[in-house]
């Protein structure tokens, strides 16, 4: 399942704008690394996008586990997007009917729509939910949920095959996957969590793998870590070793 085809080549075939820059700023930066910045505080979650943001492709959020949020958050946020180079992932994972999720996006009182480069969105509700998405965040990528790196998670087989015609629907505002690795189709970019160099796992479900067997082997493009960085006691430094690991696999990938 995994295609030879080299970031430079995918330019070409990825038909979402969003996609496009990202691939771009992968391909400058020499970097296939996302960093997942799950911290409670804004303080917290700006020193990391300042720390990390030269090492990373993309910031991974998750607004809603932020205790002081408010809008100038976001516009911190993206003034480091723009320093560094790096793209917003707002991993909100929306999941219900197109109206409601229009409303999600736009509304309440992170206006995600204002700030995300990339969103996220479950199938389970058919394609309503991204056809709401695609509508009122044209400037927005969405990536879909195919797989997932949690024990006993049901996004297996049929789910993750429903995921790529989905997608092939929408392929001017999908742009790729949350999967464990290449699912098939090189017109789209797999992201993968759940990785950590030592492996292992956590006392809630996660499952990690490491980013030579995910890039190399599962032929994903962009691997999201999390705890691996964040929790390191340097983490300008733990960013550079998964980066340089990340992207070397996907040199190693391409040579096989
Ligand atoms: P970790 O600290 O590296 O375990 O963080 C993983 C991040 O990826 C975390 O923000 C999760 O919400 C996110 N995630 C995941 O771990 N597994 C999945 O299948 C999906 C998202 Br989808």
């Amino acid at each position: 399942k995994v295609h030879p085809l080299s970031f430079e080549q995918r330019l070409s075939l990825i038909r979402n704008k969003v996609g496009r820059r990202l691939l771009e700023i992968m391909l400058k930066k020499q970097s296939n690394l996302a960093v997942a910045a799950d911290v409670t505080t804004s303080e917290e979650l700006l020193s990391i996008a300042n720390e990390v943001g030269p090492q990373i492709c993309i910031l991974k959020t998750h607004m809603d586990i932020i205790q002081d949020w408010t809008e100038s958050v976001s516009e911190k946020l993206v003034h480091l997007a723009k320093l560094h180079h790096f793209l917003i992932f707002e991993d909100r994972k929306f999941a219900d009917i197109g109206n409601t999720v229009e409303l999600q996006l736009t509304g309440g009182i992170f206006h995600i729509a204002q700030w995300a480069d990339i969103v996220n969105a479950h199938i389970i509700a058919g394609p309503g939910t991204i056809q709401a998405l695609s509508r009122s965040a044209e400037h927005c990528g969405i990536l879909l949920l195919a797989q997932m790196s949690s024990k006993g998670n049901l996004a297996v087989q049929e789910y993750t095959q429903k995921a790529l015609e989905f997608a092939q629907q929408y392929e001017d505002a999908v742009f790729g996957f949350i999967s464990l690795g290449c699912i098939g189709d090189p017109n789209f970019l797999y992201f993968t969590p759940g990785v950590k160099l030592e492996g292992g796992g956590d006392s809630l479900g996660q499952q990690y793998t490491d980013p030579k067997t995910v890039i190399a082997i599962q032929g994903s493009d962009v691997a999201i870590v999390g705890r691996g960085i964040i929790q390191s006691s340097n983490r300008r430094e733990a960013a550079s070793t998964y980066r340089k690991a990340c992207w070397d696999a996907y040199l190693q990938r391409l040579e096989e």
